[in-house]
């Protein structure tokens, strides 16, 4: 697909416990008419963008976190949402808690939606790389449990033709692993739409503050450049009951610009008119990957997951 196209990333600022579905469901469709006033074909919101960052608190069964989860797609609180987007014509990315039960199981997944302009949901993501732990470290006043709370993503790494052209999802965590962009871009991804919650303070290893938006912002400017597409990224960010997230939420050029960046940890639009054929450019040159790779020599990629004989 070629041409410009106007795309929009609807950053989130706190969602508190105490704040309900049908709050952050208002918020996001305020921050999607500004968008479409901006001419927006599309917007992106946050990795479950429904509720508070609830992995961060320590649940013991199901029925006490049950309540952060959705159960249809669109589920009566995502509905007010859909229905105005429908109405403005504007696509949208959502990450929300997904529960389904699938060959007679009950899975929980951090999962992501892409629903088109004209109200057709046209793919759906959930997340593979679940950062984290299962049991509490008790090292901070708040955890990072996603390995307690949902599944490994069974849907894999795929790309979604759009009006805008091939679209690829991931979710926050996922930005880190290079793979999981190359994977899409092998399939023709344009553009990348992700979601993110991410602490200011990493509690499994010290780490300087800076850092945190350092990695961020490396992560989706090389995999932009390393794979010729756009990377549109939005932060549920600011202090959720005290607890930090940082914002930059962005939008990045296939040449690695990061071409705006949300300036606040608020509820924020940020918009630009995304030119496709600048990926074509990068997708042609130094990243042709059917001149350049070679996969010969790759096979460790797939084929171990941990270093080879290492005593670390
Ligand atoms: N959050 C964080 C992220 O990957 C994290 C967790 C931060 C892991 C920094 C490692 C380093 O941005 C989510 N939700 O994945």
């Amino acid at each position: 697909m070629a041409g410009k196209h106007v795309l929009a990333v609807g950053q989130l600022g706190p969602i508190h416990l105490k704040d309900t579905k049908a709050d952050a469901v208002d918020r996001m469709i305020a921050l999607l008419r500004s968008a479409a006033g901006k001419g927006a074909e599309w917007i992106v919101f946050p990795e479950l963008a429904l509720t508070t960052f609830f992995p961060r608190y320590i649940y013991d069964t199901p029925a006490d976190y049950d309540r952060f989860y959705e159960e249809n797609l669109p589920s009566a609180a995502m509905k007010p949402l859909f229905d105005e987007a429908l109405r403005l014509g504007v696509g949208f990315y959502l990450g929300f808690a997904e529960k389904i039960v699938e060959d007679g199981e009950t899975k929980r997944y951090n999962t992501s939606v892409l629903v088109e302009g004209t109200g057709g949901i046209i793919g759906k993501y959930r997340k593979v790389h679940l950062p984290g732990t299962i049991e509490p470290v008790k090292k901070a006043n708040f955890e990072h449990l996603e390995k307690r709370y949902f599944d490994v993503g069974n849907l894999g790494f795929n790309t979604f033709a759009s009006p805008i052209g091939k679209i690829g999802m991931c979710i926050c965590n996922d930005r880190r692993w290079p793979e999981t962009f190359r994977v899409m871009a092998l399939q023709g991804a344009e553009i990348f739409m992700l979601g993110y919650n991410t602490p200011t303070l990493n509690i499994h290893h010290h780490e300087p503050a800076h850092l945190r938006e350092f990695h961020h912002r490396l992560s989706l400017e090389s995999a932009a450049y390393q794979n010729g597409a756009w990377v549109l990224s939005a932060a549920k960010c600011g202090a959720e009951d005290g607890f930090a997230m940082i914002g930059g939420s962005s939008i990045v050029a296939p040449t690695g610009e990061t071409v705006v960046r949300a300036s606040g940890e608020d509820d924020e639009v940020i918009a630009y008119e995304c030119d496709l054929d600048l990926g074509t450019y990068i997708r042609k040159s130094v990243f042709d990957f059917a001149r350049h790779r070679r996969i010969e020599h790759y096979g460790l990629i797939t084929s171990t997951t941990g270093v080879l004989d290492s005593d670390e």
